[in-house]
């Protein structure tokens, strides 16, 4: 047992292991000051809500308060570890700016009322909405980071109660990618990889995906293998000279924006050194002659002029992927929120098809989750996909959600594609969408072009309803406030990244008059008195178990089948992989062993889309195309981004993380580690940039694009000189100035990718100036990819306050 500053040192300490091995356990522990682990009373099992990773852990509770955490030694995903955010995220739950009454907008003030007064009001309103305009002018706006049953609940009200075919996620802005690339290579979403692939691989690929902060414990098991015997290659596509970089053993920078252009020059090598698996190839894909001569003049000279990369530097890459004997693959944000999302993150899919790299121990593809309950936003339905990822323009599979939830299929809207969030926002700003009921997302913070967002959400024609458990940004414009259950307040399942299903159960009670989304969802349901074809109502369960019943029936039998599970069973131990059903009762590690997909006419999800111009294939067409179910290999050119850098604005701008806050802060600025760590907005800025403008290390600078200005510290590091980095977690509840130059998203475009809806936080034309000169370095982070070049700058600690316990193996005791 040893103790550790996690924050100074956020992955903790090596077990080395060696490939084919299993992951040595080593078991995490924070408590608060004083509480030592005899005192703890319950230890009640969670898993992770401040990222896509799942990171088991049970929650510490002693006299109804939560303590602290310990990671879950047993559980697949961790085998006991945790991250900074998991060992000090938790503290927010008990911040004293819990939203605790519900709140109405009276004569232009929010004041606290009660839950009748409330709801009452969003149902009449609602009622008088359908009545007067119908359901079309009803939206609701959902997040990644609720459970499974509150999806669920919410995306059967929201279909067959109001009918509206406006239902979108905050997944849009995070994992519409993911899934519209995994739909288009294999017809279906479900992530075909799994976390253990990382375990075997001898090369690892991390395509925009800076996993070292953002799913720092799934990096801490590559960092594991790096220290053992026969290490894994290592190759990052980044801008940024992240963790992940620092490790690589080729690292290829990108100007933002051309990922494909690089991807096909990958593919291009592949294929003209014959590392191609043609047997898999004819085998199990449809395609590959397009591919080929679609990326034969796509040669690394070419890519070389466009990404402004060495040449050589992607022949060396391509060599890697082209000889990995087993290949893992992860694609996040530096492709998913950039210039031409899905056709770069299909090519990475179209790697391992053609290699044959699917499906096998180590050969994986994880096309990223970011949030933790991203997933189930998407198999539920909640974010306009029709639950069990069924395909909204087959009539047979909209007929078997009429029969589940005996309803007539015409009670569910499915004549179009769902409206994804950023139609929702221009409907509203055209006054046709009329009420807007946003859960667990803070859209006045992560939206683009916020001057835009902040006009449309205040309109008075726009009923707003929000749903959080802080006041936010977003809370502070609505009509109607609903103080939510945290996290570890309520019960429910999630399922993170690599398909693995945690249950987590409520450990303490909310704060006040806080309810659980679930409950409040299904209130709203009974005072509509939505009814289903029998007069019966609509929605027949009425807690979390019985909600997760009846999910598991409406999964049966599609890809993200959860009919083999229980909430017993997720109780026993670790995680459980869907799908999961009589013939899986354990799980499934891998999806595609069997190099067969859910890409038959009638089994898929989608019939695809166009990568250029996003629209639809034709259900014949595609019928022609891929009779058999076959994966797709599809392949696009290179287009110029509509933003590019230009004499008056001559930086590419990029947006993202850091390691120690989340989003818009609501929880990570409320947890004093986390907080301290990384307490205010700077932007990264190269040496040769910052020497041309004259800035030094901590000068004041101001950002601006055409949407607007940011003004922040510079840290001088080792970014791609023509690229600057602003991280979009700070907004504005915590300065009350009203200033709104602070927020990445003051400058980010109303623009999207045309396949998958996802906006472009990745890619802005952006102009920089010196302000005043800084007299302390830029409060950005040392152990990160925010490092700064000047060796003067004091590095990140966090002191006593965020010593951890790290145990060598498993602790006693049980859960
Ligand atoms: N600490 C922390 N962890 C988190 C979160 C958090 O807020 N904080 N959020 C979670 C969520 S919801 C998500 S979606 C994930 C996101 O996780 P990531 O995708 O790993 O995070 P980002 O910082 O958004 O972007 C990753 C990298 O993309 C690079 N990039 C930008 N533009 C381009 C480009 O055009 N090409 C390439 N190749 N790279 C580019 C950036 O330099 C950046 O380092 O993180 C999850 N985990
Ligand atoms: N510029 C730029 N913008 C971005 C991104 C970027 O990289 N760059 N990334 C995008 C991505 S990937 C994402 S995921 C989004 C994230 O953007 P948001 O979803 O806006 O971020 P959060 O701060 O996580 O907002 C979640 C809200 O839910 C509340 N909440 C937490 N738990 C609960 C609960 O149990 N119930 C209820 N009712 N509320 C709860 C929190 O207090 C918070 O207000 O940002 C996107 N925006
Ligand atoms: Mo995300």
């Amino acid at each position: 047992m040893e103790k550790r500053d996690r924050i100074a040192e956020p992955w903790g300490h090596r077990v080395p292991y060696g490939a084919g091995q299993q992951w040595p356990e080593r078991v995490d522990m924070y408590l608060m000051d004083g509480v030592e682990p005899g005192d703890v009373q319950r230890w009640v099992p969670s898993a992770s809500v401040l990222s896509s990773n799942g990171d088991a852990f049970d929650i510490a509770v002693v006299d109804g308060r939560m303590v602290g955490v310990r990671g879950r030694a047993v559980d697949r995903v961790n085998r006991g570890r945790l991250g900074p955010k998991d060992l000090f995220g938790w503290q927010a739950n008990a911040s004293p700016d819990r939203l605790t009454r519900p709140l109405v907008r009276r004569d232009g003030e929010l004041v606290e009322t009660d839950w009748d007064t409330a709801m009452d009001r969003v149902a009449r309103h609602s009622k008088a909405l359908l009545e007067r305009h119908g359901p079309g002018s009803i939206g609701f706006y959902t997040s990644g980071q609720l459970f499974l049953e509150e999806y669920y609940t919410l995306g059967v009200l929201a279909h067959a109660g109001i009918g509206t075919n406006h239902v979108d996620g905050n997944t849009r802005l995070c994992t519409a990618t993911a899934a519209e690339a995994l739909k288009e290579s294999f017809g279906c979403d479900g992530q075909p990889g799994s976390y253990t692939d990382v375990d075997h691989a001898d090369v690892i690929a991390l395509f925009g995906h800076n996993v070292a902060e953002t799913q720092s414990v799934l990096w801490t098991r590559i960092l594991d293998r790096l220290a053992g015997p026969n290490p894994p290659a290592i190759v990052c596509v980044d801008p940024r000279h992240t963790p992940v970089a620092a490790h690589a053993t080729v690292h290829l920078t990108p100007l933002p924006g051309t990922n494909v252009a690089l991807m096909n020059a990958l593919l291009h090598e592949i294929v003209a050194n014959g590392w191609v698996d043609l047997d898999y190839v004819h085998e199990h894909t449809v395609g590959f002659d397009e591919l080929r001569s679609r990326v034969s003049e796509c040669t690394p000279e070419r890519a070389a002029r466009i990404c402004d990369v060495d040449a050589e530097e992607i022949r060396r890459a391509a060599r890697l992927l082209g000889t990995a004997t087993r290949l893992l693959s992860t694609v996040l944000q530096g492709f998913y929120q950039s210039h031409q999302a899905t056709a770069a993150a299909v090519q990475v899919n179209n790697v391992h098809l053609i290699r044959g790299m699917l499906g096998r121990p180590g050969c994986g593809v994880l096309q990223m989750n970011g949030q933790p309950t991203a997933q189930n936003t998407r198999e539920c339905g909640a974010n306009g996909d029709m639950a069990g990822f069924r395909n909204w323009a087959n009539e047979a599979h909209v007929a078997e959600l009429a029969e589940r939830w005996r309803v007539d299929p015409d009670r569910i809207p499915h004549s179009g594609p769902p409206t994804h969030v950023m139609k929702m926002i221009q409907f509203a700003e055209q006054g046709d969408i009329r009420m807007l009921w946003v859960s667990a997302t803070n859209p006045a913070v992560s939206l683009p072009e916020l001057a835009r967002v902040r006009s449309i959400l205040a309109r008075d024609d726009l009923f707003l309803v929000v749903q959080d458990i802080f006041p936010t940004e977003t809370a502070a414009m609505a009509d109607v406030v609903l103080p939510a259950a945290a996290w570890g307040e309520k019960t429910g399942a999630f399922t993170n990244a690599d398909r693995t299903v945690h249950l987590s159960e409520r450990a303490v009670d909310p704060p006040g008059e806080a309810r659980s989304d679930l409950d409040i969802f299904l209130d709203y349901a009974r005072r509509m008195d939505f009814r289903d074809r029998d007069g019966g109502p609509l929605i027949q369960w009425h807690d979390p178990e019985s909600a997760f019943d009846a999910w598991k029936a409406c999964s049966a039998g599609r890809p993200c089948d959860y009919s083999g599970l229980t909430y017993a069973k997720l109780r026993a131990g670790s995680g459980i992989q869907w799908p999961c059903d009589s013939a899986h009762p354990d799980g499934t590690e891998r999806l595609y062993a069997d190099g067969r997909f859910w890409s038959a006419p009638e089994d898929c999800e989608s019939y695809g889309k166009d990568l250029i111009s996003g629209k639809p294939v034709e259900p014949a067409e595609y019928r022609a195309l891929n009779p058999d179910g076959r994966a797709i290999l599809k392949s696009a050119d290179y287009v110029h981004p509509r933003e590019a850098p230009v004499a008056e604005h001559p930086f590419a701008l990029v947006t993202g993380r850091t390691l120690y806050q989340f989003h818009t802060r609501t929880k990570t600025a409320r947890a004093p580690q986390l907080d301290a760590a990384a307490p205010e907005v700077w932007v990264e800025i190269s040496r040769a940039d910052a020497d041309r403008a004259e800035i030094g290390e901590g000068d004041l600078v101001e950002v601006s694009t055409r949407r607007g200005s940011v003004r922040a510290r510079a840290r001088i590091g080792r970014i791609r000189p023509g690229v600057l980095f602003l991280p979009f977690h700070y907004g504005y509840w915590d300065r009350g100035d009203g200033a709104h130059d602070r927020a990445a998203n003051e400058l980010t475009p109303t623009d999207w990718d045309p396949v998958s809806k996802q906006p472009l936080f990745k890619t802005a034309a952006a102009k920089l100036r010196r302000v005043a000169p800084g007299t302390d370095p830029a409060p950005a982070p040392t152990t990160t990819a925010s490092a700064p070049l000047d060796a003067s700058v004091a590095a990140t600690t966090g002191g006593p306050a965020a010593f951890a316990v790290e145990f060598g193996t498993s602790v006693g005791g049980s859960t």
